[in-house]
């Protein structure tokens, strides 16, 4: 570094601070874009911003034109900094591209390349339009916040995340099952967040049974309507209280049961109340087949999906090999007890060698209690989803994409492992 020009690095400082404000925009539009991804764009001529943007819900704007509208004349000879490449196609919505050469934008400083096939390309297009293009910086950050869109325009289903909190002894509930509260206000918050830049919520029946959680969004700053994820109940055998606060018809957002299995006059009556009813396959062993629910949520444009347990279904994510992320709050306090649970129930493993090994992991602080994230390798690897049958897997008709998205996602997972700021724009 102490070699770089002094006026080279400046310059890559002010091109890192207005790519991070880009990615502040696109993740205030996290959970509210779905199926498109959340991205933000800035402009600025000499030295200044003169608009900014992010993705409206599906149908409405692109970033990039959010932030052109913002601007004006001011577009002229600007350069824009944006999360994701210009999209070159007519979707919902006309090419960015053609606004953005239409508006006179003289720069465009990319974070990543967009994922979908459909609408790639842009970069170049505007490059041989002769503007001055460059991927990146924060390319990193930028393909973390994507992982759900590239997840889901690969494969049709949504990215997962396991969601946990536990005592220092790992424990996510009491022998007698109670677990109000393992961790404090501050973690219980950010769980709170955690819902409200999630596509869909999920929690095993049992979890229904003994919590009774309604699983909305509360507790988020009031400075816009909280996002509240789709909910999804995994009901397996026996019966549910049709009373749960989960199916409650007042609820903001709605509510699915995902069922294979369930005494069907039960599920009956939950319909008749009101609930709306998913029937999936069993696999195998008679349990839920989870890659046919991935398929259906990723059906319903669900790009993230938030597992809140219990030890069951994140024991039978775990075991199937489809939890990509983790979410642990853990507590400074112990339980104890053998009969206690433990956050993954399930199956297991045997030997230690078959361990699945976490990444890019980070631990903070949320009160007095520990917040540790990070990511599982692709999940095909993991030893549980060697066993599992060749027709739970995408169909045929998706098999293509799906490739395409493994081999794009294994791309972003490569230009994670760089620092997030590090270095300048690669010249496209
Ligand atoms: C952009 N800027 O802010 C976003 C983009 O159907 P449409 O027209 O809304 O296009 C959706 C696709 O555009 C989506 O699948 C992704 O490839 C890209 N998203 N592109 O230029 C944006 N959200
Ligand atoms: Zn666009």
């Amino acid at each position: 570094m102490s070699q770089s020009h002094p006026s080279i690095s400046r310059g890559a400082a002010r091109d890192a601070a207005h790519m991070r404000r880009a990615l502040a925009l696109a993740a205030r539009a996290i959970g509210r874009t779905r199926p498109n991804p959340p991205v933000g764009a800035v402009l600025v001529r000499d030295g200044v911003v003169v608009g900014e943007g992010h993705t409206a819900p599906a149908g409405g704007p692109h970033a990039e034109i959010a932030a052109l509208a913002a601007a004006g004349e001011a577009a002229r000879g600007a350069t824009l900094y944006v999360t994701l490449e210009p999209c070159a196609h007519h979707g919902r919505t006309p090419p960015c591209v053609e606004a953005i050469l239409g508006a006179g934008v003289a720069a465009v400083r990319a974070a990543a390349t967009d994922p979908n096939p459909d609408a790639g390309g842009g970069l170049a297009a505007l490059a041989a339009a002769g503007l001055d293009v460059a991927l990146g910086p924060c390319r990193a950050v930028a393909a973390a916040l994507l992982a759900p869109f590239a997840r889901h325009v690969g494969t049709g289903r949504p990215l997962v995340t396991a969601k946990y909190a536990m005592s220092l002894d790992g424990r996510i509930a009491t022998r007698t099952g109670h677990a109000r509260w393992i961790t404090g206000p501050a973690a219980r918050r950010r769980a709170h967040a955690l819902r409200d830049a999630s596509d869909a919520v999920l929690v095993g029946a049992g979890t229904v049974r003994a919590d009774d959680p309604a699983l909305t969004t509360r507790d988020v700053p009031a400075d816009r309507p909280p996002n509240h994820p789709l909910r999804v109940v995994l009901h397996g055998r026996g019966t549910l209280p049709l009373a749960a606060r989960v199916f409650a018809p007042d609820l903001p957002g709605r509510t699915l049961l995902a069922t294979a299995g369930a005494p069907a006059r039960h599920v009956a009556a939950l319909e008749r109340a009101g609930v709306e009813v998913l029937r999936l396959p069993a696999d195998a062993a008679g349990r839920l087949d989870l890659d046919a629910l991935l398929d259906a949520l990723g059906a319903r444009e669900v790009m993230s999906l938030l597992v809140e347990g219990g030890a069951t279904v994140l024991g039978a994510f775990l075991d199937a090999g489809r939890v990509d992320r983790v979410v642990a709050f853990v507590a400074p306090r112990l339980i104890g007890g053998a009969a206690a649970p433990a956050a993954f129930g399930g199956r297991g493993i045997d030997r230690m060698s078959e361990a699945r090994e976490l990444v890019d992991v980070r631990v903070e602080r949320a009160g007095a209690d520990l917040v540790v994230t990070g990511s599982l390798a692709a999940a095909d690897a993991a030893p549980g989803a060697a066993g599992r049958t060749a027709d739970s897997r995408p169909g045929p008709a998706r098999a293509g994409a799906a490739r395409r998205g493994a081999a794009r996602e294994a791309a972003t997972s490569v230009s994670s492992a760089a620092p997030a700021t590090g270095g300048g724009p690669d010249r496209v």
